[in-house]
């Protein structure tokens, strides 16, 4: 197995990222912590100075396994289901913005919140056209690109479109595109799923990324998540990707990060 661990390459809300402050000098203990690579969620690639990026991960030796485009919706509230077609427009189109550095890492781009939540107000079939018409648009375009889209299902508290796997892959059927796949995250899995493995099962080849972190959201081992049993079955998928550290900080977001990844390699799941 492969591990990343999830890295903002600016400050931003969410809480279930370990690393806060210099970047370089995270990056230098993720790597000393045995990651082969950075999950790296970006804003606006616009207003980010990619190349310097890169120059950093390169100096470090790790690969960038996918691109997490929810702060565009934590921190400046685009979706692809806002009722206002404007913000629906910027939303397809920084969902785009990302492909070019996306093709240049070989990373994939993760849609996970950039779906949006339902507006109160809004017909959920209207709803379920505009995401399918976005999912539909960025598709396209990363085809033109080589770059691969992971769809993530997010538990019921963070948004109500979509929040498990069986109907995630429904989805992915009707948009019907080659080069889209599902992001699993135990998180929200341990919520929406009646079986975390049988999921796993049931997405198979689908699979394009993974998030791992306990049940309480702390690192593996802090909760009550069988994460042998979870990495049986998706290396029974013949997943070949990276595992993805997306968990709180607790009791600080080293020692989280290091826990979690020893924690996952004594299970001795290659
Ligand atoms: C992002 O990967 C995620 O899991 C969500 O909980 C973000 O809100
Ligand atoms: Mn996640």
């Amino acid at each position: 197995m492969k591990y990343s661990m999830c890295l903002s390459a600016s400050p931003a809300k969410f809480e279930a990222v370990p690393f806060t402050g210099s970047f370089e000098k995270n990056l230098r203990l993720i790597s000393d912590m045995g990651f082969d690579g950075v999950e790296l969620a970006v804003r606006n690639p616009k207003e980010t100075d990619l190349d310097a990026l890169l120059g950093c991960l390169e100096a470090e030796g790790l690969s960038v396994p996918a691109i997490g485009t929810g702060q565009a919706w934590g921190e400046e509230g685009l979706s692809f289901t806002d009722p206002d077609r404007e913000i629906r427009k910027q939303a397809v189109e920084r969902a785009v913005s990302h492909l070019p550095f996306a093709r240049q890492t070989g990373a994939a781009v993760i849609i996970g919140l950039l779906r949006g939540i339902l507006t109160p107000g809004t017909d959920p079939v209207q709803a379920h056209e505009w995401m399918y018409d976005a999912f539909s648009r960025c598709c396209d375009e990363a085809l033109k690109y080589g770059v691969r889209i992971a769809f993530e299902p997010i538990n019921r508290y963070e948004t109500s479109l979509l929040n498990g796997a069986e109907e995630g892959l429904e989805f992915i059927e009707q948009v019907g595109s080659s080069n889209l796949g599902m992001l699993l995250d135990t998180f929200h899995m341990n919520i929406e799923e009646p079986s975390i493995e049988g999921s796993i099962r049931l997405a198979g080849d689908k699979i394009f990324h993974f998030h791992y972190a306990d049940s309480n959201r702390n690192y593996p081992g802090s909760g009550h998540l069988d994460f042998a049993s979870i990495l049986t079955a998706l290396k029974d998928t013949g997943y070949t990707g990276f595992l993805s550290g997306e968990h709180r900080s607790y009791p600080d977001g080293e020692t989280a990060a290091r826990k979690g990844i020893e924690y996952l390699k004594s299970l001795g799941i290659e």
